[in-house]
């Protein structure tokens, strides 16, 4: 990291560049290195003004977030650069170029003057980490640009274009031509008339009313409401006593266990994408994909792709399918144009990237091929049969197989080091989990292409070796196991989800399965009595299922559904899982909601450690990432494993030698990783590098 200073004319003008995202680090000295040369330039008598730039593309990511692990007092030198910035004698302009997030939003709210470039954006993306703006950004922005619109950029996370942060205040100028250039000029000027020092400006007249409404939002977290608490603190004038407020609230936030939870899964998202041991092998460009099926998983697919502005083909046989298929799509694209998500253009640009045929031979050549058929080795085989004879030498073949061998799958072809598996979750336009599966043979560049074109599609690709369920619904097994036991042994289906519920999962296993499809859970279970007979289930979903009740698709499974989608609660469910468990000879008892929550969720974090131990997953955080992203794991826990560690493995293993004691304690053997490092003294943690 580094800082250019040079005087033109009577300005100073301090470049900081801090690659790759202009972060405002204080463990390296950036932070304090600027507040030293403001505060030189203060006595500088060759110095009239002081013109403040990052990057062209980033101005500044905002704070270093790693900085504040271990060190939070780190904070206290941003808000000493602020201050300095703020109360500088010699008139200070902020020329910000692309992304001014965080603190650094609170650097340009702190200047006396902003000009920002057409196309720079801006937000307050604290939130997302459960924290605040600890920088004055929830004293000085409100000042700045009202309240209303502040709160909304505190709470909402979201950015905003240059045109709009002219529009509400928060900048001065959006510069024509080139942003330095500008600023150098305005600041010439002497900024006579011209400066807002936010701090020192009026309260916001929308004060009142916008604390009043931002009060009502639902959902809103702990972040949230202190920073609501740290605007209304601004009625009382004192700059000071509203930083003070802030400070504390920033602090108490910093060592949550929640910002901590999220500040995890934001390094973690990024740690998924590295391959460990891989020097990053070159990855091949994907400019044009085709995707073979075009059922409910391959037109969220296509839909997908086509949003990431990728040219996509969809191959399917049966004519009705096909034409099904591109209604979908063009449904899809259409309702974004309509929403105002996207312009009509590019909703129209899309769809004419899409081309949709019957024959594979028809399909224009790709770079990648994603298969997206019926989950049938016979099918699968068919369709790779035929990549192997149409498909580019160099192209990457995929197959989105969700519980199939994809080794079994490579080998239908002449050339296994160009498969990979890349298992979307439905719907897969939504979904923003991508697992990339690789195979034995898959090779490096394969895997490193899969994983650069997860992050080009905008998901967030998790590395997962070959094993019946890969990483997600392997430990999904493992979870619905103690569910389906705890409905035996004395607990109700709506007693499980509600107590899972208020853990956190965005829904408890009984609906989400009743969501699904019962009958996908069947017949998996029916393949594992066969693969795995020392690992049965309860037979209680197997019963639920043999009335014909897979879920909402045919009006009832664990629940009753009159209007196609709300659960309600079906005494006959309740009878049958009654009759069963007496027919088990298991004498039913009540069952508290936490044991609930730890067997469910321990028994996730077993598997979970059982992965890594067999190198199914590299690290602990990609079990985390796949459960925050792909299952509903509570953001606010941090993901299975991170949460594995907020218990401590030796007291996670107590539990777990409990449950041993108990109705299918053979379930509770407990993976060798978690014995290795409970040993050590270590933590999950501790495995993420
Ligand atoms: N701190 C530390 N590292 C960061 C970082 C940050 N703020 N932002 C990005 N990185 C790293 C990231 O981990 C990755 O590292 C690399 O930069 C590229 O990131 C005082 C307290 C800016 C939109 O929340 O939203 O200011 O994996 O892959 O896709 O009140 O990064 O290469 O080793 O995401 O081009 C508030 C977080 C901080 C912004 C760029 N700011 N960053 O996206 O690249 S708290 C944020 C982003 C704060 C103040 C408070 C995105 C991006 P590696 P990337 P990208």
């Amino acid at each position: 990291m580094q800082i250019i200073e040079k005087h033109v004319g009577r300005a100073l003008v301090i470049h900081f560049d801090n690659p790759p995202v202009n972060a405002l680090a204080v463990g390296g000295g950036l932070v304090q290195d600027i507040e030293r040369r403001v505060a030189r330039a203060q006595t500088d008598n060759s110095v009239e003004s002081i013109i403040l730039t990052g990057g062209s593309s980033v101005f500044s990511a905002g704070a270093d977030i790693a900085d504040f692990e271990g060190a939070p007092e780190r904070i206290d030198a941003i808000r000493v650069l602020m201050q300095t910035v703020e109360n500088s004698k010699k008139p200070i302009v902020a020329a910000i170029g692309g992304l001014c997030l965080g603190g650094g939003l609170e650097l340009a709210v702190a200047a006396h003057y902003r000009v920002a470039s057409s196309t720079a954006k801006f937000a307050f993306p604290e939130i997302s980490l459960g924290l605040l703006p600890g920088g004055g950004g929830t004293q000085r922005s409100p000042r700045l640009a009202g309240a209303a619109k502040a709160i909304d950029l505190m709470l909402s996370g979201k950015a905003i274009s240059a045109a709009e942060a002219l529009e509400i205040g928060l900048i001065d100028r959006v510069a024509d031509g080139d942003v330095l250039d500008f600023a150098l000029a305005v600041a010439a000027t002497g900024l006579a008339g011209l400066a807002r020092k936010s701090g020192q400006l009026p309260v916001p007249a929308d004060l009142a009313d916008a604390i009043e409404e931002a009060g009502h939002r639902p959902r809103l977290t702990d972040a949230g409401q202190k920073i609501i608490d740290c605007v209304r603190a601004i009625a009382d004038e004192d700059l000071e006593a509203g930083l003070k407020l802030e400070a504390d609230h920033f602090g108490e936030l910093m060592l949550s266990e929640t910002s901590r939870a999220l500040r995890h899964a934001f390094f973690g998202r990024r740690m998924v994408a590295r391959i460990p041991g891989g020097t990053r092998a070159g990855s091949r460009p994907v400019s044009r994909v085709t995707v073979v099926g075009g059922g409910l998983m391959g037109t969220g697919i296509a839909i997908a792709l086509l949003n990431a502005d990728l040219a996509v083909s969809v191959v399917e046989p049966r004519p009705d399918a096909l034409a099904k298929c591109r209604a979908g799509i063009d449904t899809s694209l259409r309702r974004d144009a309509d929403k105002g998500r996207i312009s009509s253009e590019v909703s129209e640009r899309r769809l004419a990237a899409l081309s949709v045929t019957q024959t594979l031979d028809e399909a224009v050549e790709s770079d990648l091929y994603i298969e997206a058929v019926f989950e049938d080795m016979g099918a699968k085989r068919d369709v790779f049969e035929a990549l192997d004879r149409v498909a580019p030498p160099d192209a990457i073949l995929a197959s989105n197989t969700s519980t199939l061998d994809l080794d079994a799958i490579a080998q239908f072809t002449a050339r296994p080091a160009s498969v990979v598996g890349l298992h979307f979750f439905s719907p897969a336009n939504i979904m923003r989990l991508l697992e990339v599966v690789r195979g034995a043979k898959t090779a490096p560049e394969t895997l490193a292409s899969a994983m650069t074109f997860a992050k080009r599609i905008g998901k967030t690709g998790v590395v997962a070796g070959v094993c019946d369920g890969f990483i997600g619904n392997r430990v999904f097994e493992e979870y619905l196991r103690q569910a389906w036991f705890l409905l035996e042994e004395g607990a109700s289906p709506q007693q499980v989800d509600r107590a899972l519920e208020a853990f956190g999962m965005a829904m408890g296993p009984c609906r989400v399965m009743d969501l699904a499809g019962q009958d996908i859970g069947w017949n998996i279970r029916k393949r594992r009595a066969v693969e795995q007979p020392g690992r049965p289930y309860s037979k209680v979903p197997d019963l639920i299922c043999e009335l014909g009740r897979f879920g909402q698709k045919t009006g009832a499974g664990f629940y009753q559904y009159p209007d196609g989608r709300t659960p309600q609660i079906d005494p006959l469910v309740e009878d049958l899982i009654v009759a069963h468990s007496r027919e088990i000879h298991l004498d039913r008892r009540v069952i508290a909601d936490g044991e609930i929550v730890e067997r469910c969720i321990f028994a996730m974090i077993n598997e979970g450690a059982k992965l890594v131990g067999e190198g199914i997953a590299y690290r602990p955080v990609d079990v985390d990432i796949v459960y925050l992203d792909g299952y509903g794991f509570p953001a606010s826990r941090g993901g299975p494993m991170f949460y594995a560690d907020q218990i401590g493995l030796s007291r996670l293993l107590e539990k777990m030698q409990q449950f041993e004691g108990g109705h299918h304690g053979w379930a509770w053997e407990p993976a060798p990783l978690i014995l290795d490092l409970a040993k050590k003294n270590q933590t999950f943690g501790d495995l993420n590098r």
